[in-house]
């Protein structure tokens, strides 16, 4: 263990009854976290035979962390991210503050019960932050305590609403995680308060021990992104020790120890370190004198005595830190699977204690058979005292801590002065303008973000009217050295847009904190963010963290595709409308019309602002998964391409299919042989082909999909509905294709991974012919490359002509005497 500066002691007034409360409850927490993955492996009947699994020794590094700040430290404001693996602490202590059941904790990993990581959308108890994907939890801290700002600034939030801090309880293998620095850099740039990091600088990850020369690392890094950094290293034990004679030497004698081999001692227990000290220090005469008044197991706790897991320097800790707004990280050390038998062992991740350790560990802890979950056996303190320490814990002083807030009226239509050829991005832009225009609550609510491509998307309108979101007032420099520039970018904590830098994790945990806004400070917020297309895949484990959650909010993701042209191959996007249909809380949609845009961004409003107590909604209903009565994201792949627009005004009736996913452009007659269906800015040739195909195949119909995933999860819904009994139920796709004659030939055309359309040959059975890109794109112009990768005209022609042949050919083979 390397050299560090332990905090000064601080003159901490707690008294002797309220540590002894928080000691038992550590003690506690401890137990029930290892019985919970106990129970869950061993004594629950196991259907499959798979392991279950449960991480006893990274709960057990955290028990007193997390016992001192849920029972002593946080307050009702306060927001916590709890590692994954310490999802059993968390669910003890809920239990132990009545917010979590003993049918949850006995369920544990099972449908139903309390979730392996700590779960926003699936566990029952108080969860703030999901975790699981290790730094997403932790980097999510800053950003909420971003969005914290904002809406305290803009007094957005309820009266009664306090600042709160933003706590994560940190994995140390979790800095590893590149979206941890990225989050770092980009929150010294916001100036973020409030914001706790405690680190379990347990000194293992998964698979090993982790290097002596990490610490130095780390403390470095906080400090060099102006974060002050408390080190917890020893426990009052060891600093009395250091206090007497021999001391010194036996702290330096830790402090250059490597961590393996003090991990490796703490499995080993007393002899092991007495072997060692002995060996190293055994001429010290006061080292003797040490070794010679502690017997193996005091010589064992002496020597694992790290502050972590020593309540009172803990505390002390905490209490310290407690006073500035300062972002601070805390760095405990602390031993995995301290109190247990796996302490200390490299290969501890996964291991859990068998019968005849959970046997000993269990008499050890005084809990008598048939006790197991009963919330004070075992403990020394008599059990009023306990409860009524619980009952005055100031976390738990307000319940439930999720806020509703109302709900902001949208217009069923947005203002959009239509030009006759324009793209969406462009679209996008105007639409925005127009709202900053407005002085309407909708426009108040919604706040932009970007990772650095706010001009190239076309917020600049919006930016220019609202400003940028800063805690500090500053003037555009350019525009008052009257430098023309079509940017005015003032920057005030009335500013409605954040700008990040380049990094698309961060932009997707900027999202998903703005998405949460309205749960975690009572503020609605619209957030809506832009990105180019394809780098989506850069922060896609983020963005599926903010859908997790159930964060609400609109991405714009532009250019996309081949469309892009002459700008590059690497940018042209190809498999992102799959990722729309397949992310889950996301409706994704690829318009090709400025007015479909606008229809789209009216309903993506309200949709983000839906929750399960939406008039309406049923959880139980096979249409369920449409979302349609709670509500989610929304997705929208624009493009830069300019397209001739249609001249046609948008009744109900149009809007209900454009946001159920299609039209027909062009209605087919019933019977139709052939349909031309696409997406997005492929509508130029689509409807050149349609206009040829129909010399040959009258009656053939044009299919606009305004949304390929909103069409499929309805028709999968549908399926569902009839299977449980709905016969009637009828999804709007197989509404739209039942004109066709049952073996029509449909041409499915985007520009994008074909296989986001081939589905729709599954509907009724249609002979489906998908174009669409596979391969990577290069530089070039749209004619070239609709060519080369057959989205132009042609080669819908040409794959109408082919389907068309093979639909005569099976007529022929199976009617042979009929007619076509
Ligand atoms: C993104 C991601 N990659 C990999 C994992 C698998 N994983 C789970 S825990 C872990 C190591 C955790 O080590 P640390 O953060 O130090 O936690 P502790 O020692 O407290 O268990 C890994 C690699 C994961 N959960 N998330
Ligand atoms: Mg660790």
């Amino acid at each position: 263990m390397p050299d560090t500066t332990a905090i000064a002691p601080a003159a901490v007034l707690l008294s002797a009854e309220t540590l002894a409360c928080l000691s038992e409850l550590e003690r506690k927490v401890l137990w029930l976290s290892s019985w919970i993955i106990h129970n869950a492996n061993h004594l629950r009947p196991n259907r499959d035979g798979l392991k279950v699994g449960g991480h006893q020794a990274s709960s057990s590094s955290v028990a007193t962390l997390m016992s001192a700040l849920y029972f002593h430290v946080l307050r009702p404001e306060d927001r916590v991210a709890v590692k994954p693996h310490a999802s059993p602490v968390f669910h003890a202590i809920q239990y132990l503050l009545g917010r979590q059941s003993l049918a949850n904790l006995k369920a544990f990993r099972a449908l139903g019960g309390a979730q392996s990581y700590p779960s926003r959308t699936k566990d029952e108890d108080d969860v703030d932050f999901s975790t699981g994907s290790v730094g997403l939890g932790v980097a999510m801290t800053s950003f909420a305590a971003l969005v914290q700002d904002y809406v305290q600034l803009k007094k957005m939030t309820p009266g009664e609403l306090k600042p709160g801090r933003m706590v994560a309880v940190v994995g140390d293998a979790e800095l590893d995680e590149g979206n941890i620095f990225e989050a770092l850099l980009e929150s010294w740039k916001h100036d973020i308060r409030n914001v706790w990091w405690v680190i379990d600088y347990n000194r293992q990850s998964l698979d090993n021990v982790i290097a002596d020369r990490l610490y130095s690392r780390i403390d470095t890094l906080f400090h060099a992104m102006k974060w002050r950094v408390v080190t917890l290293k020893f426990g009052k034990s060891l600093q009395a020790a250091f206090a007497k004679p021999g001391g010194e030497a036996l702290r330096d004698w830790i402090d250059a120890c490597p961590n393996s081999l003090y991990s490796a001692l703490c499995f080993k227990g007393g002899k092991g370190w007495r072997t060692h000290l002995e060996a190293d220090l055994g001429k010290n005469s006061a080292i003797r004198a040490i070794l010679d008044s502690h017997d193996d197991e005091a010589l064992q706790a002496l020597m694992t005595n790290l502050a972590g897991h020593d309540m009172a320097a803990v505390l002390e800790a905490f209490d310290q830190a407690g006073a500035s707004d300062e972002p601070t990280c805390f760095i405990a050390y602390t031993i995995k699977g301290f109190g247990l038998p796996l302490a200390g062992h490299k290969d501890n991740h996964a291991g859990l204690m068998n019968l005849e350790q959970m046997r000993q560990f269990k008499s050890l802890m005084g809990i008598a058979d048939g006790e197991e979950w009963d919330r004070f056996a075992g403990l020394s303190l008599p059990r009023g005292t306990l409860q009524r320490f619980l009952d005055r814990v100031p976390f738990a002083a307000r319940y439930p801590r999720r806020y509703e807030a109302p709900r902001i009226d949208v217009p069923a239509s947005l203002p959009l002065q239509i030009e006759s050829s324009m793209s969406t991005q462009e679209a996008f832009g105007k639409i925005l303008n127009e709202i900053a225009r407005s002085n309407s609550r909708l426009a108040e609510r919604i706040v932009t973000t970007s990772p650095d491509v706010t001009v190239s998307t076309n917020l600049g309108p919006w930016v220019n009217r609202r400003g940028i979101f800063d805690r500090e007032t500053m003037a555009d420099r350019f525009k008052e050295e009257q430098v023309v520039s079509a940017q005015r970018w003032v920057q005030s904590p009335q500013g409605q847009h954040i700008e990040l830098g380049i990094a698309e994790n961060n932009l997707f945990l900027m999202l998903a904190a703005l998405g949460l806004s309205h749960s975690l400070f009572g503020a609605r917020l619209l957030p809506i963010g832009t990105l180019y297309d394809p780098f989506i895949q850069r922060g896609l484990d983020a963005l599926n963290y903010a859908c997790y959650q159930d964060a609400r909010f609109l991405l714009v993701a532009t250019p996309s595709g081949l469309s892009l042209a002459p700008e590059g191959g690497a940018h042209q996007s190809i498999g992102t409308p799959m990722i729309g249909m397949a992310q889950d809380g996301m409706a994704a949609f690829e318009p090709a019309f400025a007015d479909e845009l606008a229809t789209v961004m009216a309903w993506a409003f309200d949709y983000m602002q839906r929750s399960k107590d939406h008039p309406g909604h049923d959880e139980h209903s096979a249409f369920s998964w449409l979302r349609d009565s709670e509500g989610g994201s929304v997705y929208l792949r624009l493009s830069t391409r300019a397209i001739d627009q249609v001249d046609r005004p948008v009744d109900d009736a149009l809007r209900a299919e454009i946001i159920a996913g299609g039209y027909w452009l062009r209605p087919p007659r019933p019977g139709a042989e052939l349909a031309i269906v696409y997406t997005g800015a492929v509508a130029p040739e689509a409807l050149e082909a349609w206009e040829q195909s129909i010399e040959d195949v009258p009656g053939a119909g044009l299919l606009a999909v305004t949304s390929a995933d909103r069409l499929n999860a309805e028709w999968m819904a549908a399926r569902r509905a009839r299977e449980a009994g709905e016969r009637r139920a009828m999804s709007h796709v197989e509404r739209l294709l039942s004109v066709l004659a049952p073996d029509a030939a449909l041409v499915t055309v985007l520009d994008g991974h074909p296989a986001t359309l081939s589905w729709l040959g599954a509907v009724h059975g249609h002979k489906a012919a998908p174009l669409g890109v596979e391969h990577f794109g290069q530089s070039g112009d749209i004619p070239a490359l609709y060519r080369k990768y057959g989205l132009d005209t042609d080669a819908i022609l040409d794959a109408a002509a082919g389907a068309l042949l093979a639909r005569r050919r099976a007529r022929a083979l199976t009617a042979p005497n009929s007619r076509d």
